[in-house]
């Protein structure tokens, strides 16, 4: 990757944070990250994060702002919003949520009274805190009750989906997870939807760089709304979008995000996701997004060997669960152990879960952002076999600090960003 900007003005104005930047820069360059949600940007989208579309406010859309000097504002957003409608074949693109929550917050709004009833997948199967968890405001905002994997084969199971929505009568249904290792069947909820009159929401935060990059089948015809953030697989700035295609929800939607629930949206931020989804129109972007999955299947194959039980199974997405159940060591020891060791994963609710979130009985673990430094199958290899000694060798710091030593030598043969 290209140099990054030097930062010699915070440097100077504001050593102790320019201090914890470079801080948390060496545990970025130094490290395995293996958390499912992360990625590393490309300097060119740091670079326009961290330029002075920043100064500006631009309430409105373009065209239509309350704010003079918006002339080039409008550009960034137009160029933003164009990009992101023809990566994804969709009609309407808004570009302005702060988040994916965000997002989500504004789907409900434009289509819910506060109390109307919304179904979303448990948040221990693998859900979303913002599809009804009850201490998320999808939850308290609106009346929501949950569908379930299957806990045999562990996987989405459309005739007790169907049997719930029949029971519960929502208003809308939700698809798409934080922690679900296999591809969705977006029809499959349509088809559900429109016989029981529901309204289909789909949201791919995790899974959008890998629709994008056409290895996974898009929602985009089957859905009412589609939302994500842009910093996972997506591997744009951290942010939040929403798709559709119809004009009578499109503008319902803008006029939720603002002046509905937001205020002035981040330009820096719009326009850094306009080069994120600039590169993501690119040719390689496909190659990247096959590669994130081979990873994974790598992955998967070692820990098959290595008998560690995985969630489904296996994987078809850019992540995996390891389910440590039958072992004598918990999601948390095993975050904490495998940190010290320099890869870095979150510890992960599994179907079933006995123990409580902030312990849980698995990690989750995903190829993303290792995909983007350019490492391919044999790194995956012995990355799956680190991740193995580890879990099986839980109290053995000497061999944890050997590994250590390992991976700051693989992360050297792959430099993050150079100087
Ligand atoms: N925090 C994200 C994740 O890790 O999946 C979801 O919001």
């Amino acid at each position: 990757m290209e140099k990054q900007n030097s930062q010699k003005n915070l440097q100077k104005t504001d050593p102790e944070i320019f201090h914890w930047i470079q801080q948390e820069s060496q545990r970025q360059k130094e490290g395995l990250e293996l958390i499912a949600s992360e990625n590393y940007t490309s300097p060119a989208v740091c670079e326009t994060q961290g330029s002075l579309l920043t100064n500006k406010y631009a309430e409105g859309y373009p065209g239509k702002r309350y704010y003079g000097g918006c002339k080039y504002i409008d550009e960034c957003e137009n160029l933003a919003i164009e990009r992101l409608k023809k990566l994804f074949k969709a009609n309407f693109a808004n570009v302005q949520p702060h988040s994916g929550s965000q997002a989500n917050m504004a789907v409900f709004l434009a289509e819910l009274k506060v109390g109307d009833k919304i179904m979303g997948l448990d948040l221990s199967h693998g859900g979303h805190l913002t599809h009804g968890s009850p201490v998320n405001f999808s939850g308290f905002l609106f009346e929501s009750v949950f569908y379930r994997l299957n806990l045999k084969n562990q996987r989405l199971d459309f005739n007790q989906i169907e049997d719930q929505v029949k029971k519960e009568k929502p208003k809308l249904i939700i698809a798409g997870y934080s922690a679900y290792p296999r591809e969705i069947d977006f029809k499959s909820f349509r088809e559900i939807s429109d016989r029981h009159g529901v309204l289909f929401l789909t949201d791919i935060a995790h899974i959008a760089g890998l629709i994008a990059g056409e290895v996974h089948s898009s929602p985009v015809p089957y859905a009412d709304y589609i939302t994500s953030t842009t910093h996972k697989t997506l591997r744009g700035p951290r942010g939040g979008i929403i798709l559709c295609n119809e004009p009578a929800k499109a503008k319902k939607i803008n006029s939720k995000i603002f002046p509905g629930i937001q205020g002035g949206p981040l330009e820096h931020v719009i326009a850094g996701k306009a080069v994120a989804f600039g590169e993501a129109l690119r040719p390689s972007f496909k190659k990247y997004a096959k590669q994130i999955i081979k990873n994974a299947k790598t992955l998967e194959q070692i820990f098959h060997k290595e008998n560690l039980q995985m969630v489904t199974g296996g994987t078809d997405n850019h992540l995996l669960l390891l389910d440590l159940s039958d072992r004598d060591v918990t999601g948390k020891t095993a975050e904490a152990m495998l940190e010290k060791a320099g890869l870095t994963v979150n510890k992960n609710t599994v179907p079933g879960e006995k123990l409580s979130p902030f312990v849980t009985s698995g990690i989750r673990l995903g190829t993303p952002a290792l995909t983007t430094r350019g490492m391919k199958e044999q790194e995956m290899e012995q990355i799956a076999l680190w991740i193995a000694q580890v879990i099986k060798n839980i109290e053995n710091e000497a061999l944890i600090s050997k590994i250590r030593k390992d991976v700051q030598e693989l992360c050297s043969q792959f430099p993050l960003y150079q100087g």
